[in-house]
């Protein structure tokens, strides 16, 4: 119930959803606490390469402390968990690796259909960040270029022909460069399909150009593993308008 509602938020887009990155090897209880009072949507679990973290367990844990939805945002076949609410089923289309278009995904349907899990297929579009991420690394291929907007367009096209339910634009975790609001604005116009947006996103000013870009989802991850008092000023990026009372 809470991934489907998550999905038809998304769809609807009225609003832009704040979503946590939850990195199981860098797991903060504090931060999940922190993001309960905060305007956080959900939490995302996964991250291209696990070193300790387990991912069952996070999950596990977050669900102890927290009632938002846990999106499961899977680096392989291995980052499953029948605990988690849904899962963002991604392929890696910027890049030319058949492990990361397909042969992960079949190796993970059948755990997806043994644990019923929901979920929505994500084409996942990694975009150059001035620094080689660790998802360029772990799945060796490379990410498309800040300045080739007709290239990202065409991808970004494709993937909605291809029946994608959802595009994230991703700049590599810790990304110094993010991706240019512009470049959000334009394929959110162009291509119809709620687009989630990550990598790099460190400050308040990022994520209000994002809103203002017209993202559906926001997804924070490092700098908010890095300092946990910037939820703060990003969550207050989310917050609400108050409705005026019909009568003024
Ligand atoms: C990575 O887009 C996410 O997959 C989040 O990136 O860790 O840089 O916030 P950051």
């Amino acid at each position: 119930m809470k991934f489907k509602k998550l999905i038809k938020s998304l769809h609807k887009g009225k609003r832009t959803l704040f979503a946590v990155l939850i990195d199981p090897d860098k797991f903060n209880p504090l931060l999940i606490r922190m993001a309960n009072e905060a305007n956080v949507d959900c939490f995302l679990v996964g991250g291209s390469k696990l070193l300790r973290g387990n991912i069952d367990e996070t999950v596990k844990k977050i669900k102890e402390i927290s009632n938002l939805p846990v999106v499961l945002f899977p680096g392989d076949e291995n980052q499953l968990s029948d605990k988690a609410d849904g899962l963002f089923l991604p392929s890696l289309l910027s890049g030319r690796n058949p492990d990361y278009l397909i042969s992960k995904q079949v190796l993970m349907a059948p755990n997806i259909y043994r644990m019923k899990l929901k979920h929505a297929p994500m084409a996942y579009i990694l975009l150059n960040g001035d620094k080689q991420s660790s998802t360029q690394k772990v799945t060796k291929t490379q990410p498309l270029a800040l300045n080739n907007k007709q290239q990202l367009l065409d991808t970004a096209l494709a993937a909605k022909y291809l029946g994608f339910e959802l595009l994230y634009l991703e700049a590599g975790s810790g990304a110094k460069k993010s991706i240019p609001p512009i470049l959000i604005k334009e394929v959110k116009e162009k291509i119809h399909l709620p687009l989630i947006v990550g990598g790099g996103i460190n400050t308040a000013k990022k994520v209000k150009d994002y809103i203002q870009a017209g993202a559906n989802m926001i997804v924070v991850g490092n700098a908010l593993e890095k300092d946990i008092n910037l939820l703060k000023s990003l969550s207050a990026c989310f917050e609400q308008p108050l409705k005026t009372p019909k009568h003024i």
